[in-house]
């Protein structure tokens, strides 16, 4: 997520949808430089209801990405020109605060991405907790017509900053909803998912927020095209050496940190996030590009502590944030055949509107959770639903998949994975993350023949379907694999293959859909802390969660496992050649190497599916 699509957070005029407004016509602009508890001032902007005189509750959106926008103090601005994601809420009157963090934009302090909570453990620590804590108390007491009550929301980092925000809240804070917070910097989302790390992306966003700290800056490569710019990069060492000069303090964390130390560890929100304290709606989308781990695992862990009923759920057929837009009707060819983005919105307003104003019966769905293939949405009582039995997909010799073990006591199915070769993990051109033209947003959705031929990947394809099957809820690999090498990356997916005559809609026809898919680097099977090299040629289980989905192979559809070694540049090349610290690989360390999936009665490699009965 970046500025631009802050920047439609805040004028989204361009979009206009005509409707009725509960007698709010206006937004009035002012801006204030909040004190913190160390006297660090931050800087914030509220929109207020034009001559508002009823109490009216606060909204929080907390960012890194520059609160303010182009219009002057004291204006006003045309509620229909707010952005979707909360016009509806503005049409019956709310307060919104946009509030740049420390160290960003036109805040005074320091900065540096995604610190852990200290409050707890350290005197007088601050943190972003704190600092939501104080500006709740502030607005409080210094907006005219608040009716004592907050609320905070956000998406991507503003969500985990929603998330932190309602760690040991201030008493005014009375609901919150993290969107596509990120959950584990190492384990999953933006940086590094199952310790493989994201190059494309923890490179251009660690250089975007903390490059310059008054803005976001794009990378200067020199091509559009950056398959190539990434592969004669060579070594991750590079990075710092020819570019980065040890000034991007993320960069150099990551360097210094390639395993799960207890720097990761400590800075995980699993480590310091423990239940609900205020009612929660985490938001998620099955195809978020960057943090699709967070709600899923956030629901989850409040979950086991949620006495008091107040952890809830939504997952949607979403990119990141794609539920703010105007309209939510697809993702790239994937038609959802309704507007969810309205769906959401209208959803988020009923549950700011019951917390914070007393309006409705507070009846809200444990989870909600869009069914991907029927494009239907289904409520739960639990999450993910206790009534799906798991079952097994195997990947064959012969390259088809079926819910049968294989009999023989040999198969294997083997490909050479060469690191200067590797697979792109979306079609080229691979424009800038956030560059102009970029399709890093869709990509998650994007038709898999584009690699399905090449010899280093290889799939297996299942009898078409005879009848529906949903799977609702945490998929899981179990792949057994050896290499000759003594480090190896698997890429798993599964693909609902579309008929090859489709007749729901023909352009669709044969279309490779990757409903789940993940990497694993294989030096951390056996931990995350201490990865160990492969032993050359032995045969051993990864274990690969592919997250939680909900979604209906239709009748007539494929089921496809696909493996593959490389997914570059989304994922930096793993040299094959076991180095302690990948960061610092020299070239020669980049091999060569034969990997083997292993297809038979003795190591069956399979995904675990949650199949609704
Ligand atoms: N995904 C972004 C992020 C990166 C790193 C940490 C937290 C968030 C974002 O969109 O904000």
């Amino acid at each position: 997520m970046k500025k631009i699509f802050l920047f439609l957070l805040f004028i989204s005029q361009f979009v206009l949808v005509k409707a009725q407004t509960n007698g709010i016509v206006t937004y009035t602009k002012k801006t204030y430089m909040i004190p913190m508890r160390d006297g660090v001032k931050l800087f914030t902007v509220v929109l207020s209801p034009t001559n508002n005189t009823t109490p009216l509750p606060i909204m929080l959106n907390r960012t890194p990405y520059g609160a303010d926008f182009p219009i002057e103090e004291d204006a006003t601005i045309d509620v229909e020109k707010l952005n979707p994601y909360y016009r509806n809420m503005a049409k019956d009157g709310y307060i919104f605060v946009f509030q740049d963090i420390r160290g960003k934009y036109k805040s005074e302090g320091t900065m540096e991405i995604h610190q852990p909570l200290i409050h707890a453990t350290v005197k007088n620590g601050i943190d972003e907790s704190t600092d939501t804590w104080d500006a709740v108390d502030w607005l409080i007491k210094n907006i005219p017509n608040n009716n004592g009550k907050a609320g905070i929301f956000g998406i991507s980092y503003p969500g985990w900053l929603a998330l932190v925000g309602s760690v040991d809240p201030h008493p005014a804070l009375k609901a919150a909803s993290e969107q596509a917070c990120m959950s584990d910097l190492f384990l999953g989302d933006d940086f590094h998912h199952n310790g493989a790390f994201r190059l494309s992306y923890g490179m251009e966003y660690s250089y975007e927020v903390e490059h310059d700290k008054t803005t976001d800056s794009d990378f200067p490569f020199p091509t559009f095209d950056l398959f190539d710019w990434y592969l004669k990069l060579g070594s991750l060492k590079n990075v710092n050496d020819k570019y980065f000069k040890g000034t991007i303090p993320t960069w150099n964390n990551f360097v210094k940190h390639p395993s799960y130390d207890t720097f990761w560890q400590k800075n995980s929100p699993l480590s310091y996030i423990h239940y609900p304290q205020i009612p929660q709606l985490h938001v998620g989308g099955y195809f978020d590009q960057e943090d699709m781990n967070g709600p899923q695992l956030m629901y989850d862990l409040m979950e086991k502590k949620d006495t008091f009923n107040r952890n809830y759920i939504v997952l949607g057929p979403w990119n990141h944030g794609q539920w703010s837009r105007a309209k939510a009707d697809s993702l790239g060819k994937i038609s959802f055949e309704s507007n969810t983005a309205v769906w959401f919105q209208t959803l988020q307003k009923r549950w700011f509107d019951y917390w914070l104003k007393g309006i409705g019966d507070g009846k809200f769905a444990e989870a909600n959770c869009f069914q991907t293939g029927t494009n239907e949405w289904k409520t739960y009582s639990t999450w993910p639903p206790k009534n799906a039995s798991k079952t097994k997909l195997y990947a064959h010799a012969d390259h088809t998949s079926s819910f049968l073990k294989p009999n023989s006591t040999t198969g294997t199915v083997s490909y050479i994975s060469d690191p200067a070769k590797p697979i792109p993990y979306r079609t080229q051109p691979i424009e800038a993350t956030y560059g102009y033209g970029s399709r890093w947003r869709p990509w998650h959705v994007e038709d898999q023949r584009f690699v399905s031929t090449r010899p280093d990947v290889v799939s297996f394809i299942e009898d078409s379907l005879t009848e529906n099957l949903t799977v609702t809820g945490k998929i899981t690999a179990h792949i057994f694999a050896s290499t000759t090498a003594t480090d190896a990356d698997f890429v798993v997916k599964l693909i609902d293959v579309y008929p090859a005559i489709d007749n729901k809609s023909i352009l669709m026809s044969g279309y490779q859909l990757p409903v789940a898919m993940e990497v694993f680097r294989g030096r951390f099977r056996k931990s995350y802390s201490n990865p160990q090299p492969l032993i050359p040629n032995k045969p051993e289980e990864f274990t690969i969660d592919l997250h939680e989905i909900n979604h209906t192979f239709l009748k007539g559809h494929h089921l496809m496992i696909q493996v593959q070694s490389t997914w570059f540049p989304v994922i930096d090349r793993n040299p094959q050649k076991y180095v302690p610290n990948i960061f610092e690989a020299k070239e020669s360390d980049f091999i060569k190497a034969t990997h083997t999936i292993y297809c038979n009665n003795q190591y069956a490699s399979y995904v675990e599916l949650p199949v609704m009965k």
